[in-house]
């Protein structure tokens, strides 16, 4: 080789990662906070689950660059997931942030989203305020005003009258104990006794002894994914069941990923929420059978939908921004709408809140596994809880 080829050989090599073209492959990267640990873990072994399936299945490539997922376990410690959430931003330079187990950890990074323009996508937290928490916030988990007010409709029609509600006592139960009992009241219904239970190791002996005592013709009950099972346990237990004391609440309570194993206790509850892994629709079959292939046969729950189509968002978000964060991905993500498994669903352009339907389902046996079985829904419906 010519001495002058050899030089400009060399200057072109050395030129390369000044010209960029090193830059154009980095990733681009999306940093996933999630409960992988404590209570709320099966939470973020949900979500995580679901947002690899959504991955391996589409395999996103924007503008030449792949797109890679940073999860990282909060334990749902709010401390810990501002923490993490701040070195996602600020080291690892991600565009959009995801997960929010639980409604303290969505609450304690809204402000960094706004302070660092970051789109910040609640996949699990459903307390109606996180959204006007921060600009930046999407939501594609639900409400629990959206789930309460369709049970207590429900509950209205098929002449429930005197209720007992009972909650857990932080921010998505005090929205489920409210909107629960506004609209049935509205309605000519009433709310005898209102229980809360604390998130952080529940005991349900003495609220459930409070409910045998009011003798209420049906018991409301919100507790977060996670909790359903130990309750149902105790609620047969304590012979309530055989009380004549009618089981409602939003889904949360017969929550897929432990409803199969809750027992005949767990027959005929009526709750009402956005998905049911029973959902009739070929979308929605097709996902639960790639999750559960890849996943030793574990059920999919609203959680795993929730990041599934968070995941989703964020991705055609960036395809629409050509990769780039901040205001430009997230007008990308106001209005989007489309199929989930869950059926219909729209990212409102004002609210930043998911719309979608909100299904009455009822827990029956079906081909030997407890389902929840939809039988009603309120069509396209917003979240109540802005609606004022
Ligand atoms: C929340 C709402 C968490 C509903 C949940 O499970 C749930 C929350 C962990 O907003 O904290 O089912």
């Amino acid at each position: 080789m010519q001495k002058r080829q050899l030089l400009r050989a060399l200057a072109a090599a050395l030129a390369l990662p000044a010209l960029g073209s090193v830059h154009a492959a980095d990733p681009i990267k999306i940093g996933l906070i999630l409960p992988m640990t404590g209570q709320q873990a099966s939470t973020g072994r949900q979500i995580d689950a679901a947002v690899k399936l959504y991955m391996a299945q589409n395999n996103p490539v924007i503008a030449g660059r792949k797109v890679e997922v940073i999860v990282k376990d909060d334990a749902s410690t709010p401390d810990q997931t501002r923490r993490l959430a701040q070195e996602l931003v600020v080291n690892d330079k991600v565009v959009a942030l995801a997960g929010f187990g639980i409604t303290p950890s969505a609450m304690a990074t809204a402000p960094i989203a706004t302070q660092s323009k970051t789109p910040m996508v609640v996949m699990a937290a459903a307390t109606s305020a996180i959204t006007e928490a921060s600009p930046f916030v999407v939501r594609t988990s639900f409400t629990l005003p959206q789930a309460a007010v369709a049970i207590a409709e429900w509950a209205n029609k098929n002449g429930i009258k005197k209720v007992v509600s009972l909650v857990s006592d932080y921010g998505p139960g005090i929205d489920a104990e409210k909107y629960f009992a506004d609209r049935i009241t509205l309605n000519g219904g009433q709310v005898v006794d209102k229980l809360r239970t604390p998130l952080r190791a529940p005991d349900f002996a003495p609220v459930l002894q409070k409910v045998r005592d009011a003798s209420p013709q049906a018991l409301f009950v919100f507790l977060p994914s996670g909790q359903g099972a130990a309750f149902m346990k105790q609620f047969a237990e304590r012979g309530l069941d055989k009380a004549g004391i009618k089981l409602i609440g939003t889904g949360d309570i017969t929550d897929d990923d432990q409803l199969n194993d809750m027992g005949d206790v767990a027959l005929g509850v009526v709750t009402a929420h956005h998905y049911a892994a029973a959902h009739k629709s070929p979308v929605n079959q097709k996902f639960v059978e790639a999750f559960k292939k890849a996943n030793n046969g574990m059920r999919p729950n609203f959680m795993a939908v929730g990041g599934y189509d968070g995941i989703r968002v964020i991705v055609e978000g960036l395809k629409a921004s050509k990769g780039e964060g901040g205001e430009k991905l997230l007008a990308a993500m106001k209005g989007q709408i489309f199929e989930s498994p869950r059926g219909q669903m729209l990212i409102d352009g004002q609210t930043r809140d998911v719309v979608h339907d909100m299904y009455v389902r009822k827990v029956e046996r079906v081909g030997g596994e407890l389902q929840n079985v939809e039988f009603d829904a309120i069509k396209a419906m917003k979240d109540p809880g802005k609606s004022k």
